[in-house]
């Protein structure tokens, strides 16, 4: 019966190790960061005049979100959009608008002066903005913007958190296999400028502190002949959602008056969630991904734990994801989430160091984080031919998101990036200790 068990479970593992090898090629040609203009520059200070003289908080909110700020991980460097630089701030649709066009029409226009593409050429049109959704939609203003065919066919995700970049690639590459020949633009960002939260509950004070402004335009391929000057290609894509336990759908709402998570800005409850629903996303993407030696430490450790010895408190092997990848690019969703994925990971700073740099930065980005992680990876010459990325976001829900991508061509000094013009002063050392 065992052996039964055992061999059906060797084959599903299998099949599926078979099914992810088979499936079509999908390539990144390139990918863009926004880097918003010296003029929009926020430091930390003018945040927090802007707090106390905007008449909407109350002292004691100030004080939480000043202590906030200053151990969050972020710097002086950072931006945020017109509309909070207007005086007084407006947060009205208007200024939305105008900071969702500054930002794709910079990164769609960078992307396809850079690859010398014909906007005609692309198939698919992907956009992705959790929390402002105009109509006409976002989708609908690159189309008329920059003059995209009239049979594109376009989707704009919205409402998904920081976790949608990816679930954007996941779904061009369910696109991608099933139409030849095709481009896909996949374009990410959130718009922060109506994005503030003004009551005095106290988690959902923290991203006031921590979103900043950003977005990226990626264009993908499934064309033969694009693997020539494609950057990478997209290995897996796995999607965990854990909205059907109660415990986690609301947590972003729990305040907590726990003072301990003022250092680490983020209430304990989430960690946990973004813990489960990491552990979770690590078992499919460890099938896929780990070599066999660690796959079968790993069962072990978790079999012995549940048939042997329950009441054991002994932690599960973490299996080495070094084994099966060379960078890793976290959500900088903040110092707190970092750091606890570290840990979960068994995790070097070297490893982490991409994300903290780009919490600092640029600060919380959302969706478009990521790719920020990556760019810095690419500014500092990391990324070699064979090298393999893992990028991991995080988002409400609760969501937990991986893409797995290869490098495949030898990666030229790109002196236009979001990085590069400041690249040689990172990484800074101990960010967010105050
Ligand atoms: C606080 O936010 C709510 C909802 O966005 C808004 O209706 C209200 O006018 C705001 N209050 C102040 C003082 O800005
Ligand atoms: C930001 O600038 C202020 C004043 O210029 C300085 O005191 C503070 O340490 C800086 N913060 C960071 C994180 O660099
Ligand atoms: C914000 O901007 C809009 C449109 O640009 C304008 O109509 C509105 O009066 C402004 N609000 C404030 C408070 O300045
Ligand atoms: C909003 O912006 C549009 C153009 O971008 C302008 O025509 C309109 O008057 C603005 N609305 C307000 C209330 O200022
Ligand atoms: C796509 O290409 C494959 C072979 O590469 C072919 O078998 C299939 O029919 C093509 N599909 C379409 C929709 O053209
Ligand atoms: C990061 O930004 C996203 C939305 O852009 C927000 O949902 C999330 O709560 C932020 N993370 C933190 C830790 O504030
Ligand atoms: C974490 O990694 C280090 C080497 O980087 C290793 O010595 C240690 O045993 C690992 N810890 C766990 C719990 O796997
Ligand atoms: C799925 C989704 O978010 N669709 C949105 C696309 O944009 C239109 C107009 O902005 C919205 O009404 C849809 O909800």
């Amino acid at each position: 019966m065992e052996n039964l068990m055992f061999l059906s479970a060797m084959v599903l593992i299998l099949t599926v190790v078979y099914l992810s090898r088979k499936s079509k090629h999908v390539y990144l040609l390139d990918f863009i960061c926004f880097r918003p203009p010296d003029s929009l520059r926020f430091p930390i200070s003018s945040l927090i005049e802007l707090m106390e003289v905007s008449n909407v908080f109350s002292r004691d909110t100030i004080d939480f979100q000043s202590k906030v700020i200053e151990r969050s991980g972020l710097g002086n460097d950072t931006y945020l959009p017109p509309g909070i630089h207007s005086v007084p701030p407006n947060h009205s649709l208007n200024f939305s608008i105008m900071e969702l066009e500054m930002v794709l029409s910079s990164v769609v226009h960078n992307l396809i002066t850079k690859l010398n593409i014909n906007p005609k050429a692309i198939d698919f049109l992907i956009t992705n903005c959790g929390l402002t959704c105009p109509t006409p939609s976002l989708s609908a203003t690159i189309i008329n913007k920059f003059g995209l065919r009239s049979n594109v066919k376009s989707f704009n995700l919205s409402g998904m958190g920081c976790g949608a970049g990816i679930l954007a690639i996941g779904l061009a590459q369910d696109l991608l296999k099933v139409h030849n020949n095709s481009l896909a633009l996949v374009l990410s960002m959130e718009a922060v400028c109506s994005n503030i939260y003004n009551g005095s509950v106290k988690s959902m004070l923290i991203p006031n502190c921590l979103f900043r402004m950003g977005g990226t335009a990626i264009l993908l391929s499934n064309t033969k002949c694009d693997k020539e000057r494609a950057k990478y290609e997209l290995q897996h894509v796995v999607r965990t959602h854990l909205g059907s336990k109660t415990a986690s759908y609301k947590c972003i709402f729990q305040d907590s008056d726990d003072e301990g998570y003022l250092g680490v800005s983020l209430s304990r409850t989430i960690l946990q969630v973004a813990g489960e629903a990491l552990k979770t996303n690590m078992a499919s993407l460890g099938l896929l991904v780990l070599p066999y030696s660690e796959q079968i430490k790993y069962g072990l450790s978790v079999g012995w734990k549940k048939f042997w010895a329950p009441a054991r408190k002994r932690d599960p092997y973490i299996p080495d994801f070094k084994k099966a990848f060379d960078h890793f690019c976290i959500h900088a969703g903040g110092k707190a989430v970092i750091d606890t994925i570290k840990e979960k990971l068994n995790l070097t700073e070297r490893d982490v160091e991409p994300s903290k740099m780009t919490l600092y930065r640029f600060g919380n980005t959302s969706s478009s984080s990521t790719w920020y992680s990556l760019c810095y990876l690419e500014a500092k010459g990391r990324v070699k031919k064979g090298d393999r990325v893992w990028q991991l976001a995080f988002g409400s829900g609760f969501k937990c998101n991986s893409a797995v991508w290869k490098c495949i061509s030898k990666l030229k000094p790109d002196d236009s990036n979001a990085w590069s013009d400041t690249i040689n002063q990172y990484p800074v050392q101990r960010i967010g200790t105050k």
